[in-house]
């Protein structure tokens, strides 16, 4: 009882004080109280908020305890270690791909591990502001390097070790990267990833001055290694540079509003953007969210199965639990690998309390339901992140893993909020299964029309936010006009989210999906046009038109239309070309479950290709509504035709 009702009263006092505190205009009194908890090396001397979000009054800002000096490495280790005793207290179980491998990590080993990596970057000339970029699987490492850059005030950029050599090199690039973190190679499942090979190809195509640091993969078929590389290809191992590395490392004093890190999301435009992130509003916003939406308590083991590769790890496995002093699961592997109960073998074997996973995750686990045959009873809440998630699969995850014992926290976030906007807090908010209920303390949603208007009550429309949270984003790197357009310049005074919602008559918002050129595949953003833009590489095509088609597992798969050039076949040899360079290009993630042969495309008179009209072709819906604004209305009957020999 008293787990239910603790968290509760605790949740209900603190919404009561926010919502005093919003009406006399205190919110900033709110944040100052979450402030109180880290450290700061100088207070701040503005206020705990500023910004403009409206285009038409000048540029978009937004900054946080201004003038304050702090550092989010000290705050999350040092912090612990020195002023809170939990130097033994474990940080990390970390479980390898296979369940053979695995390791504890405590905070003071942290500790230790992080001042040696930063030394190490430090000697490689790594200085505050520079750049680093991070391509390692889910091993320890790579909390490490991330933690020993936020220490010395190196900006670090994660690239997910599952994108290919160009999408690689172009982060690379974009950022400037001065050093690159890699591994020799990962196993996935069965799968070996070279990551290494995969590092060579990327700097190859780079013009920037790059050090490699290669660390240890996990399996013993790899050696423990670490190099850097210069333009003259110099190497350091990582276990050789770490063993002559001092332990003592003083932080480096930031101030508030100094970039912890870039994180590429898709554009619609195709390439991809620096989505940069500030020292303190980060850490506060992190903090809390996983303190109050994870409910956490001291002696939780938490477990979040996305990779770091994505906002959800940075916020949700790195930042947000080690703010709080947290245990956490670390996994490397894959959730069918080497046995389709393993997600559920791995909370056994942790005793985890609260487990984070996407929906896309909980479908391909469903299909070998009925029930996983595992001690599940340590559960006490289950979240979701990455796409809306259907009835069915969060009927199963209530019902069956959390035996209808724990809240489904529906969290609905990007990677430009930083952490969670929408949200049920476990326990007091009654939850409607597919929503993710209502806004966190401080953030303030509304729904627009077409023109740009708020529409009060049941509505459904562009959702929008009024107003900042300490964690969003503060631009897109080196492209502050990029993050003007893309997310202000639509409705002018509100942050566009690129997602339509909906909210029902008890205020519940209810997510849609992307009302953009964006498709959402078992979780991970892409946009059409960085798929199309792979397509038309192949000297054969010479238009390609990418939509999204619903699929059970992946929530959204990839539907690919493509002109071929005159005189070019399109036959099972050219489809598999064809996928094979989209893998190549953007990574397996991307690749496309169907393509299909397009004589021409349905496009308007000024030569807009009509997407909404693919979209039903792809998904065989006959009813296709106003085709007036078709140049060549024919060309639909041709589509529809073709549709047969997809592949
Ligand atoms: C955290 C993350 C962001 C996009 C977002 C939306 C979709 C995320 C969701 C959700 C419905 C949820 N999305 N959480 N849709 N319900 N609970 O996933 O960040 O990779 O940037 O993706 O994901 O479409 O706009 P990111």
């Amino acid at each position: 009882c008293a787990t239910v009702w603790t968290p509760l009263i605790h949740h209900i006092s603190m919404h009561f004080t926010l919502k005093r505190a919003l009406k006399c205009e205190f919110i900033s009194a709110f944040w100052k109280q979450v402030a109180d908890e880290f450290f700061w090396k100088k207070p701040a001397t503005g206020p705990m908020l500023q910004y403009n979000f409206d285009v038409t009054k000048g540029n978009i800002f937004v900054k946080c305890m201004e003038g304050a000096k702090t550092n989010m490495c000290y705050n999350v280790l040092d912090r612990h270690v020195r002023e809170g005793n939990l130097g033994e207290k474990v940080a990390y179980y970390w479980e390898g791909n296979s369940p053979e491998h695995h390791t504890t990590i405590t905070y003071g080993q942290m500790l230790s591990h992080v001042c040696r990596c930063a030394n190490v970057l430090k000697r490689m000339g790594v200085r505050k502001g520079d750049r680093v970029s991070i391509y390692l699987p889910m091993i320890p490492e790579l909390v490490y390097t991330m933690l020993a850059c936020a220490r010395i005030g190196a900006v670090h950029s994660v690239v997910f070790a599952g994108f290919s050599s160009d999408s690689l090199c172009e982060r690379i690039m974009d950022a400037q990267s001065s050093v690159l973190v890699t591994a020799d190679g990962v196993y996935r499942g069965d799968k070996l990833i070279n990551l290494k090979q995969i590092s060579d190809e990327a700097l190859e195509k780079t013009t920037s001055r790059i050090y490699i640091k290669r660390i240890k993969a996990s399996e013993p078929v790899y050696r423990p290694c670490l190099f850097t590389q210069t333009r003259n290809l110099a190497l350091d191992w990582w276990d050789e540079a770490m063993s002559d590395s001092s332990e003592d490392c003083e932080p480096e004093w930031l101030d508030a509003e100094d970039p912890l890190f870039i994180l590429y999301t898709s554009g619609s435009t195709g390439k991809p953007k620096g989505v940069v992130h500030t020292v303190a509003g980060y850490l506060l916003y992190t903090f809390l969210t996983f303190k109050c939406v994870f409910d956490y308590h001291h002696d939780d083991v938490y477990w979040c199965t996305a990779d770091i590769g994505w906002i959800t790890g940075h916020s949700y496995i790195t930042y947000g639990p080690l703010a709080n002093g947290a245990t956490s699961v670390l996994f490397e592997g894959i959730p069918v690998h080497p046995h389709v109960g393993r997600f559920w073998e791995v909370i056994e074997k942790y005793k985890v309390t609260k487990f984070y996973t996407a929906p896309t995750a909980i479908r391909l686990l469903m299909k070998y339901g009925p029930e996983p045959l595992y001690d599940l009873s340590t559960l006490r809440i289950l979240g979701t992140v990455g796409e809306p998630i259907n009835p069915e699969a969060w009927q199963w995850y209530y019902e069956t893993v959390g035996q209808r014992r724990c809240p489904v926290v529906d969290t609905f976030w990007q990677t430009e909020t930083g952490g969670h906007v929408l949200t049920p807090l476990p326990a007091a908010t009654p939850l409607k299964p597919g929503s993710a209920t209502f806004p966190f303390f401080g953030v303030e949603p509304t729904i627009l029309n077409e023109h740009g208007e708020e529409v009060e009550g049941e509505a459904e429309g562009y959702l929008v936010f009024r107003k900042p949270w300490p964690g969003i984003m503060r631009t897109v790197y080196e492209n502050h006009e990029r993050f003007e357009n893309t997310y202000f310049k639509k409705f002018p005074g509100f942050y566009v989210t690129g997602d339509g919602a909906r909210r029902d008559k008890d205020g519940y918002f209810w997510i849609t999906g992307r009302i953009d050129d964006m498709l959402n595949v078992s979780g991970h953003l892409m946009s059409t046009a960085e798929v199309e833009a792979a397509l038309t590489l192949h000297s054969a095509v010479s238009e390609a038109a990418v939509v999204s088609r619903p699929h059970q597992v992946k929530g959204e798969c990839l539907y690919c239309f493509v002109t071929l050039k005159d005189s070019r076949e399109f036959d099972k040899k050219m489809v598999a070309e064809l996928k094979m360079l989209v893998r190549e290009k953007i990574g397996p993630i991307a690749t496309p479950d169907f393509i299909q042969n397009a004589p021409a495309l349905p496009k308007t008179r000024s030569g807009k290709i009509m997407r909404r009209i693919l979209r039903q072709i792809a998904r065989n819906e006959k009813d296709l509504g106003d085709l007036s604004t078709l140049a060549d209305p024919k060309v639909v009957e041709v589509l529809f035709s073709q549709r047969s020999e997809a592949a």
